[in-house]
């Protein structure tokens, strides 16, 4: 029987949120390890951003995965699949299947033979083994518990021999799930996911040493929180340092974490001498009620936050913020304070969005119960400047407010006095150069880029929106003079420098020419009152799977806030 895995996201999406850079579909490796070879299935794997629909070839079985914002061409893809190849059974699982499970909204993919809601692994061989015997495996299938993942396989030799070279670096899967609960996080849905499910240290590195003989030099180490077991995040860097020293191998690391890191000195420098470089933290705001209204415990440190995040970047790390604009609790000054927290804490890149309601959080449950959520089927996780919730801010203010924000942050002078700063804290004695070539990495970056016409055709729109105001040019090569002037004091400033690059330009290709029509976003009509923002039935229990005092606790924090703003009106 021939399989085909089909990955087929959103191109406009993949091409404006990765900024021409291809990751690879990790859900296409992991689960084809989990296919037992003995079956004798024939195996292949195809990826609309690299070849034309018309290219994917006949096969028995098409599984195909996606998150929300990929249904449309996911479907339209399946759809004319399914038209050339009438025989065929299409399955589909992914992200998409969970959040639409959440929302009711599974019927949308009625197109598809077979789904599957939850964790891959432990299902696939089954369900291909009684499709091959002309069985008819139940429509759905509601996957009871996460994936063990010490039992995780390598990822499938033969298809990581084929394409790996077609991706940016590779994606390692480590660990799955997170402890924290934050209001506006769909982490929480996925079964049993409110702690870490850790995939062994030694097969972390297995994975990372097979990829590496294959000349992978950068990592993206998938997960929801590296740091949710600190215990098994010291063995992982353990390991790594161990098997660098060991093989000689030098590859750069990034991934996802909470602020906490800063709480282990011992951990961060293990890290920086394991090869991490750039660390996603979800920052999401400067604003300490907005941090409450959300949850976001661990944000809300005695200590100033800015500061936090420079104690963490003193080691050499970069940290790319997740930050989210529309909490209830911002202030007209969203947009000041943000600035101002993004200057204080050295901070090189930052990722803006607008706050969007996903299935099954309780940010979903309150937008819902307060009759704020708008034509939500549409609006679930799409681009950034559209939401299906209704602020509470007006929709002027959020308009302007960001199109004045972008256009400061993406100011020449604005950047350079961050990357002055980023280097100043630099000296403070914590710094650990890296040992490779970093994580944004130029050759592996023009590499990828010459392999695919429209990703070159994007660096090359990158290098006229930076252009397009020449003060850019003058700020990017002061930049350069000031790598070059610090080298004695920073090693490895030039590496610095591209990820500078990187973000600022990819920055500014985002938002280039931005207007307030692009932006599909309502605010609540007419006078805010209590019940949107604090509607009756929140406070109700909601019979999730994770213990009760920690759904308490986050709705204590979230109501807690919310009050206040309540007592304000
Ligand atoms: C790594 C990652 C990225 C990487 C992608 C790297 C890559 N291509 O591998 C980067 C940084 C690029 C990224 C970007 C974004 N991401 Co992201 N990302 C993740 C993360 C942390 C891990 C995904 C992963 O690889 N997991 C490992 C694989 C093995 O798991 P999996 O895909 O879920 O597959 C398993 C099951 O779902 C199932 N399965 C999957 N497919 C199929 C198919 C079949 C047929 C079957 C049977 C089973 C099955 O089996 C697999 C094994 O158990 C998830 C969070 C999470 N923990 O899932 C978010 C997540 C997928 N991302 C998300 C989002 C929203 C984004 C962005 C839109 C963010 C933004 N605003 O820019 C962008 C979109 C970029 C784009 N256009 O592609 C959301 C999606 C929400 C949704 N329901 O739509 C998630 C779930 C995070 C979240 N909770 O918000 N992301
Ligand atoms: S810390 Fe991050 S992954 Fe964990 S619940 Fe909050 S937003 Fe989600």
């Amino acid at each position: 029987m021939r399989v085909n895995f089909v990955y087929a996201p959103d191109p406009f999406h993949s091409a404006h949120q990765n900024f021409g850079n291809k990751y690879m579909p990790i859900w296409a490796f992991v689960l084809a390890s989990h296919i037992d070879e003995d079956a004798g299935f024939e195996l292949d794997l195809f990826d609309t951003r690299i070849s034309g629909v018309e290219e994917i070839s006949a096969a028995d079985v098409f599984l195909m995965s996606g998150m929300n914002q990929d249904y449309g061409h996911m479907t339209e893809v399946a759809r004319t699949l399914k038209a050339r190849y009438p025989s065929a059974v299409f399955v589909v699982g992914g992200p998409i299947c969970w959040s639409f499970d959440k929302a009711g909204r599974l019927g949308a993919l009625d197109l598809f033979d077979h789904l599957v809601v939850g964790d891959g692994e432990d299902v696939i061989g089954g369900l291909l083994t009684r499709i091959a015997a002309g069985d008819r495996p139940p429509r759905i299938t509601q996957v009871p518990e996460r994936f063990d993942l010490a039992k995780a396989r390598p990822m499938h030799a033969g298809l990581m021999r084929k394409y790996v070279e077609h991706y940016y670096g590779a994606v390692v899967e480590v660990s799955r799930g997170c402890p924290f609960l934050c209001e506006f996080c769909d982490i929480r849905i996925m079964k049993d996911n409110n702690r870490a499910h850790n995939k062994p240290p030694e097969q972390v590195v297995a994975d990372v040493d097979r990829l590496s003989r294959l000349g992978v030099s950068v990592f993206m180490f998938a997960c929801d929180n590296f740091i949710g077991d600190r215990v098994w995040a010291h063995a992982v860097v353990d390991a790594l340092v161990a098997w660098r020293q060991r093989t000689g191998f030098r590859p750069s690391i990034f991934t996802w974490l909470t602020i906490n890191l800063y709480k282990d000195e011992e951990l961060m420098v293990k890290m920086r001498h394991s090869g991490f470089d750039m660390l996603f933290i979800g920052v999401e705001s400067f604003d300490a009620n907005s941090l409450l209204e959300t949850a976001k415990v661990q944000n809300r440190t005695k200590e100033d936050l800015p500061e936090i995040l420079r104690r963490i970047q003193a080691h050499g790390f970069v940290v790319t913020p997740g930050l989210i604009f529309g909490f209830d609790s911002d202030s007209p000054r969203l947009f000041e304070v943000a600035i101002e927290g993004l200057e204080r804490s050295a901070l090189l890149t930052g990722n803006p969005s607008l706050l969007i309601a996903l299935p099954g959080t309780p940010l979903y449950r309150r937008m819902k119960l307060a009759g704020r959520l708008r034509d939500a089927d549409q609006h679930i996780g799409r681009f950034k400047f559209e939401s299906n919730v209704r602020y509470v801010l007006p929709r002027e203010t959020l308009v302007n407010g960001y199109i004045d924000f972008v256009q400061r942050v993406s100011n020449g002078a604005h950047q350079y006095r961050r990357f002055e700063a980023y280097h100043d804290n630099l000296d403070g004695g914590r710094y650990v150069p890296l040992e490779g070539r970093g994580y944004g990495n130029l050759f592996e970056y023009v590499r990828s880029m010459l392999r695919n016409r429209v990703a070159l055709g994007h660096l090359l729109h990158r290098m006229r929106a930076f252009a397009a105001d020449p003060r850019n040019l003058y700020y990017a090569a002061k930049g350069l003079a000031l790598v070059v002037r610090r080298r004695r004091r920073v090693r490895g400033g030039l590496r610095i420098f591209v990820i500078w690059m990187y973000g600022w330009t990819n920055f500014v290709l985002q938002h280039w020419r931005i207007r307030p029509e692009d932006f599909d976003i309502e605010s609540v009509e007419g006078p805010v009152e209590a019940r949107h923002v604090l509607p009756e039935g929140y406070a109700d229990e909601t019979g999730e799977d994770i213990p009760l005092g920690k759904t308490r606790a986050q709705r204590r924090n979230t109501i807690t806030q919310l009050r206040r703003i309540v007592a304000q009106l």
